[in-house]
Formats: structure tokens, sequence, C-alpha cells
């Protein structure tokens, strides 16, 4: 494996990859595995899983993340030793970057996503890999396997491990991680998973001891009250529907998110809702944060919402799950989006 982000890249979809790897995962080495900011359930759960294999084979494992992840993942097995970056642990964490011999990228496709972590990662010069299942990435590491047929990041990791013959150090926590994983991104297994092969994946975490129902407990069924009536005042007073677009979106600012004492996470999975209703094919959240509007975008079908978050929104992702940025109000960020959808008409009402 070479250094630097210029340097060979060698796809783990090939022998010589393979090979390559598995010499190197056998000497124990000092390994941080990073995630993107705004860390979701698959970033997490991908990081954590690796770190609780790769530490039973007999490396010394850390994880580093952007910023902090929302309270529905903290019970995740290893939370409590993630390093974050917003906790003024910089110090630390260029500790990490600088005494490592081995940088894992999980669930990103640009180092742009590394966000506060991004100089760090670009000046490291250590050897590096990534696993990710995004797609039009730029294999920007040394080494990379990437499959963006893929429904997550966790399925991948699960299968890297197998493809590297150390399957019998997946325990019971690094299979919780990754199960949690698969889940989250696939929305408790109904979206992105409509192959048989990744049942298999799930199968073989179950059988190692994760407790899918636990998991799926702790991921949907641990909101607070609050949260429930954000969502509920989402949906019945902020919810707009533009049926000649298919379309609906949902926009909540600063002051509407203060009134439902909104905390970190509590909107994930809103974006989602709008897509329930009969011939809707495109939803969009709009979350105002300090310094800009924050998209998520969702569709059903093959209306590209990745391509639409790039063309106008700042953004990228996959087909159908994708994430923007506005840099203005919210005002202008939905007269925006309003005024944009007409290009898309024909797309959009010929989706079902
Ligand atoms: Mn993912």
């Amino acid at each position: 494996m070479q250094n630097k982000i210029t340097d060979r890249k060698l796809s783990l979809n090939t022998e010589l990859g393979w090979s390559e790897a598995r010499e190197e995962f056998l000497k124990p080495c000092k390994i941080l595995i990073i995630t993107h900011k705004n860390p979701d359930g698959d970033a997490v759960g991908s990081a954590l899983g690796l770190k609780w294999i790769l530490g039973r084979i007999g490396h010394t494992v850390n994880v580093a993340i952007p910023d902090d992840s929302p309270l529905f993942l903290k019970w995740l097995p290893g939370h409590n030793e993630i390093v974050v970056n917003d906790r003024k642990m910089t110090a630390d964490i260029s500790t990490l970057f600088n005494e490592c011999d081995l940088i894992i990228c999980a669930d990103f496709n640009t180092p742009e996503r590394l966000g506060g972590l991004e100089p760090l990662y670009r000046e490291s010069g250590k050897r590096t890999l990534l696993i990710d299942h995004h797609p039009n990435g730029d294999p920007f590491t040394g080494y990379n396997f990437i499959d963006p047929t893929k429904g997550s990041t966790s399925e991948l990791v699960y299968l890297f491990i197998e493809k590297m013959n150390f399957a019998e150090h997946i325990g019971v926590e690094a299979a919780t991680c990754l199960l949690a994983g698969i889940m989250t991104d696939t929305v408790g297994l109904k979206v992105n998973c409509s192959y048989p092969e990744v049942f298999e994946t799930v199968a073989a975490l179950m059988r190692i001891g994760a407790d899918k129902d636990r998991i799926y407990h702790e991921i949907y069924n641990t909101h607070s009250a609050n949260r429930m009536r954000l969502l509920g005042y989402s949906l019945s007073k902020n919810m707009k529907i533009l049926p000649e677009y298919k379309t609906a979106y949902i926009a909540l600012t600063i002051s509407e998110l203060n009134s439902y004492h909104h905390r970190k996470g509590d909107t994930e999975g809103f974006v989602n809702y709008p897509l329930a209703i009969a011939g809707i094919v495109f939803s969009v959240l709009f979350t105002e944060q300090n310094d800009h509007i924050k998209l998520s975008l969702r569709s059903t079908g093959d209306f590209p919402a990745n391509k639409f978050a790039q063309k106008y929104f700042l953004g990228g992702g996959h087909l159908n799950a994708a994430g923007g940025r506005f840099p203005g109000t919210m005002k202008e960020a939905v007269d925006r989006f309003e005024s944009v959808l007409d290009e898309y008409k024909e797309l959009l009402t010929s989706n079902r």
C-alpha cells in the first residue's frame, strides 16, 4: 500500500488486491478508522464493527469521527471509546493520525465528507483503505473495496472480513454493530436490500449472536416524546405537497426545532414519511443549521436524488437517498427547490 492520495490505487476486487491486503492485516499494527460528518448508523456501525474484529485479530484500533453521533446509536458496543473531534479532542485525534500505520475510511467517497478531520487525513501520509458503497466516488485511498450495489457499508465490512478469511473473529459485539449499520441504511430491512445475499449476511450475523429485535428496538423505538411531537407537527402543519411534481417536502427552521426542544438526530427518518403518500416519489427535508440549510432527499424508482442534490444543492449520495446543503435562508432554499423542480417534471411524473 502506498502513502498519498495521488499514489497507486488498488481495488480489492482483484486477486492481487486481496493477497496484498491479507498479508497487510496479518502483522499487528495500529489502525485508525474514520468516517463521515453527521455520522449515521451505517457509518458508526461499520466503523465499530471493524474495530471489534480487527482488535480481536491483534491490531490496536481506534475510531475517530468528525462530530458526535445521534443518541439512538450511543448504546452500540464500544461507542464510548469513539474519539469525537467536536469535543475539543483535536490534539488526541492528531496523535491518532500521526501514530497509526493504517487509516481505514468507512462509508464515504470523498475526503470532503470528513469535515474537520479532512486536513488531518490529507496531511497524514499514511497507508489508506476505503470501504464504501456510495456510487461514483473517487477511490482516493491506496486500497479500496467499493461496491455501490450493496445497501450498506456495514454489509461490505462483513464481506471484506469474510473474503480475508477472518470471519471467525467476528464476535457478538461486532455482529451487533454491523447488523445495526445494515438495519439503519435499509430503514429496518425495507429499502436498498432487494437482493438475497444481504439476508445471508443478516443470517450470519444473527447466528453469531446479534439480536435483531433488540437492535430494531434501540434504533426505532427509543425516541423522546418531543421528537414524536416534532414529527407530528412536521407532517400535519409543515409538510407541503406538490402533486404536479409528485413531490413533498418538510422545512424546519431553528425556531421550529427549538420549540420542540430538538436534540441531534431527532429529525432522522422524517424525510421517509412523505414517500408513504400515494403518488409521492420525491421527498425532501430541509433543516436550518447555524450557517446553512441542510437537505435530505429521498426518491423511489429511478428518480436520481443524488444527481438532483449534486446539481442544485452542493450534495450527492445514492440514487434514492442523498444529501445536500444550501448557503442561504430557508425561504431562499425552498424557493430555489420549487423553481428547479420543473426541469424534472417529466422524470418525476413518469415515476411510480
Ligand atoms: Mn452507508
